[in-house]
């Protein structure tokens, strides 16, 4: 099932190019893997079909094309993003036809200006995700991505948010991702544009994953060994975690072997939102290591992916370097993970390549997709695709074929289901796992773990220094001169308390 992608604003534009170069990477078969000797040589495979589309007829030489909108109100990094998916060494590459350009000099780090954007500039964005969600019988997720300091990403991100969640609320399942600032602060009223982004896509968004541009920072300089970091080293670092959370994966070996679906974006936000109430989402990887030492690692799944993982999760670190070992009770009460193995296999089998890979929608030729994701852990919280919605003949099944000769499907994860790891007692279903024995990548093992805890507390303290701010009255004219004024600024702060209020409860329940 497809999902659109909106990158708004620099920073979502240039992290949105990440994470499809990320989708796209060859994977690597590794010297101690189980399959490669009767694999051809590495070539790049099909990336997931949810994220891209091929066209006319000629799947198996043209180039995967993203699906994803590309908006901005000034030219410079959308020319950027689409000149740099033509390059040769580009695995997928921009519709031109997908690009929205509005304005010409930015919003100025204004959210106020950004969320006031006219109608007619929302209906050009809404005009141009139309035409993409035409190309696919149904989408049931999209997948924003943006910044919360700007004020294109944050405001306008918010607005597209709000806007979509009004015209396809119900239909469809809206995932933010969004990047956090730098605490040191960049843009001086950073604070301001985060608490307003945040209190906006808590109401209008199903599930929004924050990526701290700090931890990301020090994923570079503490586990690459990047000396010196800039932005193209921390998306690289971000635009790796996201991918490795989305990509296709599988519940278990009998899902994969007798080709259902992946696990899709709309059922990780079923998953991890099981409640509305708490849509916070936080991300951690394992391994993360300079390029250089990748094939001297020889890890276990238990011992050197699960268990470190599991410990990052217990002690509420990001980072593995942050790990704690002597901890041996969770610091933060979950309301779901989600974690996703990936490795030991190598290359994806070759005999059936549309099954990892792209299905082509624009071809008369292609089965329909069955829009039925039929998640049984679903909950009714969160809306299901409509009813309204003819369902598709099944499509063909591929011929069944030799499980993968990977232990990636019987590694035991049982650490971190309850009673093992702390959940709240009112969720049925807390963890679930997904695999998938194609190589992240280079790294032989790897695992990505997403979390909805009060780990979100840190991330939601910040607001205070928003608050600090504007009890000095320090640049709301700004805001109000594009009509967020005083009371917006409290409504906004009253939202996160009550967040941070239903988050800190957890414990007690
Ligand atoms: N990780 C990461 N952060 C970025 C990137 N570009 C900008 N940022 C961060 O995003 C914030 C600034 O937001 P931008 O995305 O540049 O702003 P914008 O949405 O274009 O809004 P305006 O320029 O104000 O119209 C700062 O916190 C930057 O550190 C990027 O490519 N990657
Ligand atoms: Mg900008």
């Amino acid at each position: 099932m497809p999902t659109l992608t909106i990158q708004v604003g620099q920073c979502g534009n240039q992290l949105g190019s990440a994470i499809f170069s990320s989708l796209s990477s060859p994977s690597i078969p590794s010297p101690s893997s189980l399959t490669p000797s009767t694999l051809p040589p590495p070539f790049p495979p099909p990336p997931p079909s949810q994220f891209f589309r091929t066209t006319q007829n000629c799947a198996s030489h043209s180039t995967p094309i993203a699906r994803a909108i590309l908006i901005d109100t000034e030219p410079k990094v959308v020319e950027r993003c689409l000149t740099s998916s033509t390059n040769r060494d580009c695995n997928f590459r921009y519709s031109k036809s997908n690009s929205c350009v509005i304005g010409a000099g930015g919003a100025a780090n204004n959210w106020a200006r950004g969320y006031a954007s006219s109608s007619e500039i929302l209906e050009k964005c809404m005009d141009k995700v139309t035409g993409e969600l035409e190309k696919s019988p149904y989408t049931p997720s999209v997948h924003l991505l943006h910044s919360c300091a700007g004020g294109t990403g944050s405001g306008l991100g918010c607005s597209l948010t709000r806007s979509y969640s009004d015209y396809h609320g119900g239909k469809t399942l809206l995932f933010n991702t969004i990047i956090t600032p730098f605490e040191s602060g960049e843009v001086i009223v950073q604070d301001y544009n985060s608490a307003l982004t945040l209190s906006s896509l808590i109401e209008y968004s199903d599930a929004i994953l924050c990526i701290e541009n700090e931890v990301a920072s020090r994923a570079c300089s503490k586990m690459l060994k990047i000396a010196h970091p800039g932005v193209k080293e921390l998306n690289g670092v971000i635009g790796d975690s996201v991918s490795s959370l989305i990509s296709d994966s599988y519940p278990s070996l009998t899902e994969y072997t007798n080709s259902s679906n992946s696990l899709q974006l709309d059922d990780v936000i079923r998953h991890m939102v099981p409640h509305s109430s708490y849509k916070m989402l936080s991300h951690r990887m394992v391994p993360m290591m300079p390029e250089g030492s990748i094939e001297f690692s020889r890890d276990t799944w238990e011992s050197g992916v699960v268990k470190r993982l599991r410990q990052m999760h217990r002690c509420g670190g990001t980072l593995e370097c942050d790990v704690n070992w002597r901890k041996d009770v969770d610091t933060s009460v979950s309301i779901a993970n989600l974690l996703v193995l990936r490795g030991d296999g190598g290359l994806p089998r070759m005999d059936t390549p549309k099954r990892n890979g792209i299905l082509d929608l624009e071809s008369p030729n292609q089965p329909p997709l069955n829009p039925n994701s039929n998640n049984p852990n679903s909950t009714p919280l969160l809306p299901n695709p409509p009813p309204t919605q003819p369902t598709p003949p099944k499509p063909n099944k591929p011929k069944s074929k030799a499980p993968p000769t990977s232990d990636v499907w019987s590694v035991d994860c049982s650490s971190f289901s309850p009673p093992n790891s702390t959940y709240v007692p009112w969720n049925p279903s807390p963890f679930k796992v997904t695999r998938s024995h194609v190589n992240f990548k280079r790294y032989e093992k790897m695992g990505g773990l997403l979390t909805n805890s009060d780990s979100c507390l840190k991330l939601l303290e910040r607001v205070d220094n928003a608050k600090v701010k504007f009890d000095a009255r320090a640049y709301v004219h700004q805001y109000e001169a594009f009509g967020v004024g005083v009371d917006e600024f409290e409504a906004a702060f009253l939202n996160l308390d009550e967040v941070r209020v239903r988050y800190r409860n957890l414990s007690h329940a």
